[in-house]
């Protein structure tokens, strides 16, 4: 995958003066079964989360409240993406290299993946991921 697969998706919003809603449907909205949610939330400030890519995971992330930057880089080119509102989701599919920072203060990220937690879909080892991307 490269960074052209990555994207960000506009999810419906209901605006209302009594605040907004945006949801999200299975087979709709996500282009991959959802299978697990997970969220990062009281993140102190100046953390750093991310640094793998996953094998066969699809994901999106979203920031639920706050903002943060996710540098994604797929062995050949680096893009970073600020979100900010909980309307966007970036698309991150499988072989993505992602750094997530500069989190702002109670910022909420919460990720719909496509398969349960495995330890064995990371490559934690960026030279291990580039050699697996580059195929050498
Ligand atoms: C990504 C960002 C946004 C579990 O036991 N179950 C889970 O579902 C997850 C996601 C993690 N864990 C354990 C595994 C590690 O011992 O929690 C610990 C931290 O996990 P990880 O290194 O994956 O955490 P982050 O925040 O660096 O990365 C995670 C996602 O893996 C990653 O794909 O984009 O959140």
């Amino acid at each position: 995958m490269s960074l052209q697969h990555c994207k960000i998706i506009d999810l419906p919003k209901i605006e209302d003066p009594r605040g907004n809603l945006t949801f999200i449907e299975g087979g709709q909205h996500v282009p991959f079964e959802i299978k697990r949610v997970y969220y990062l939330y009281d993140v102190p400030g100046g953390s750093h989360r991310g640094g793998h890519a996953h094998k066969d995971l699809h994901q999106l992330l979203i920031a639920m409240s706050g903002s943060f930057d996710i540098t994604l880089d797929d062995g050949r080119t680096k893009f970073k993406y600020h979100l900010n509102r909980s309307y966007y989701g970036l698309y991150i599919p499988p072989m993505i290299w992602r750094e997530i920072d500069n989190f702002s203060s109670g910022s909420v990220c919460m990720v719909l993946a496509s398969e349960r937690y495995s330890e064995d879909d990371y490559y934690r080892d960026y030279a291990q991921f580039n050699q697996a991307v580059s195929g050498k």
